[in-house]
């Protein structure tokens, strides 16, 4: 089994992405699954653009997409993502996008089909913090996310997918105030037990 993971490239000023620095930690294989890592640019389109090229260069069998939701407390795993981008503050190249939908010929929303709760509660036995999230925004993220599913809809059904936003680290909240922030090591391990989650559920899935 091939299981692609993505993080993001650092945005909003920031000089790190948790969600990088994570899945740099991640081993090449877990289980019998070969891992393979990938820098996502936090640029509408181009992100989309990236993923697409390395769906069809590694074909995996599984997409984990991975982002940093500053301010959430849990590693979140996302529900959903819908066919809007809306910023509220620019992408790495500039670009401000109200109110547009991604594919027009895309559903109004597509879910993720990995397995949700199964990942909710296998991050908890690993005592993380973890929950479902029902909103991946309207930025980059969500644009991520919802090119995912289009293309697992459209052309890649074997695919399992989704998104999982992970919290600031520590050292990104010296300066702010009030905000939780996650040990790189935790959001690490919580990585690595959703994937041997997702292996484990493999085994009856017969399209894996
Ligand atoms: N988080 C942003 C985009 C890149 C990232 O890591 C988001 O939640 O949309």
């Amino acid at each position: 089994m091939k299981i692609l993971v993505t993080g993001f490239e650092p945005f909003a000023g920031e000089v790190i992405n948790s969600s990088l620095e994570a899945i740099q930690l991640l081993p090449d294989t877990i289980e019998n699954a070969q891992i393979v890592k990938t820098t996502i640019p936090t640029v509408f389109g181009k992100s989309i653009e990236t993923l697409k090229e390395m769906l069809e260069k590694e074909k995996p069998d599984v997409v984990i997409c991975v982002g940093q939701a500053g301010g959430r407390a849990k590693i979140t795993i996302e529900r959903v993502a819908i066919n809007i981008d809306d910023a509220s503050i620019p992408d790495n190249e500039g670009n401000l996008p109200k109110d547009q939908i991604i594919f027009k010929d895309g559903e109004n929303a597509y879910f993720s089909n990995l397995p949700i709760k199964k990942i909710v509660e296998a991050i908890k036995e690993c005592k993380i913090p973890a929950s479902i999230s029902n909103s991946a925004g309207t930025y980059v993220c969500n644009h991520l996310m919802y090119g995912l599913l289009y293309f697992i809809n459209k052309k890649y059904k074997n695919i399992r997918g989704g998104f999982i936003h992970v919290p600031y680290l520590p050292e990104q909240v010296l300066n702010k105030k009030n905000v939780p922030s996650m040990s790189l090591d935790n959001i690490a391990l919580a990585l690595n037990c959703t994937i041997k989650k997702i292996i484990e559920e493999s085994h009856f899935d017969k399209s894996l």
